[in-house]
């Protein structure tokens, strides 16, 4: 039988160099002969992901819980693909989930719990990459854009929330470093977990 694939997800405040990482860290295990692929969340290209877009873009406005259901809906819908490419032995580096979910729409004043049941059931990831980066760090890479949560006072809870879901699949990574050291921890990191991972991820000495 094929070994699956490993779910690693990447998670971190914006800016804090996930989706640069996630490029890097995807490329490196390719070049591995690991069998891998990018995933991101929100997925925009979808019918809930082009409502998301839109509420994101502030082109359009929805009820708190309307658009924390619609992020779930998001990943929910992606899930059964997911699940098939993980049983068919491809890794999956994942730029975002539903601990973003859940920190954002939290740090905006919706009940945690709440936030957190729709959802329960999704696929748990093997490792959890939390990009760790203050908010004065944040606020130099270019500036926060013109995106609905790109604003300091809820960068700062956003943070917070964040410290509330971790567990021990955690790992932090310091993100204020180079992008080539912040890659050399990611790499290191994943390396020192390996046994408590897959026996694919063995592949990677
Ligand atoms: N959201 C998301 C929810 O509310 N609920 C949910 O369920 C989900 C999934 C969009 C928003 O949606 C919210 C969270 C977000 O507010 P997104 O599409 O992932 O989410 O957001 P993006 O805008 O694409 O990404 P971020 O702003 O979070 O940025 P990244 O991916 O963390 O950072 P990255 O790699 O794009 O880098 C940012 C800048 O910093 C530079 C890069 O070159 C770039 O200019 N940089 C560095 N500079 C110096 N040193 C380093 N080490 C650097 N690494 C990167
Ligand atoms: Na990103």
């Amino acid at each position: 039988m094929t070994q699956r694939g490993l779910l690693i997800v990447v998670e971190g405040c914006d800016r804090s160099g996930k989706s640069t990482q996630c490029d890097i860290l995807v490329n490196s295990l390719q070049q591995k002969g690991i069998d891998t692929e990018l995933v991101k969340f929100p997925d925009r290209t979808t019918q809930t992901g082009k409502m998301i877009d839109s509420y994101l873009q502030q082109k359009s406005e929805l009820d708190d819980h309307a658009i924390h259901l619609l992020f779930s809906a998001n990943r929910w819908e992606a899930m059964k693909t997911l699940s098939e490419k993980l049983n068919n032995g491809k890794t999956l580096v994942v730029d975002r989930y539903a601990f973003s979910g859940v920190a954002f729409s939290s740090a905006k004043g919706l009940d945690l719990e709440w936030c957190r049941n729709p959802d329960i059931g999704l696929l748990t990831p093997d490792i959890v990459l939390f990009l760790d980066l203050s908010i004065d760090d944040a606020e130099k890479r270019g500036g926060f854009g013109d995106e609905r949560y790109e604003k300091r006072e809820l960068q700062i809870k956003v943070r917070d929330q964040f410290m509330k879901l971790k567990d021990d699949s955690w790992k932090f990574i310091d993100a204020s470093q180079s992008k080539e050291n912040v890659e050399k921890e990611i790499w290191n990191t994943i390396d020192a977990t390996r046994n408590l991972l897959q026996d694919n991820i063995q592949e990677l000495q």
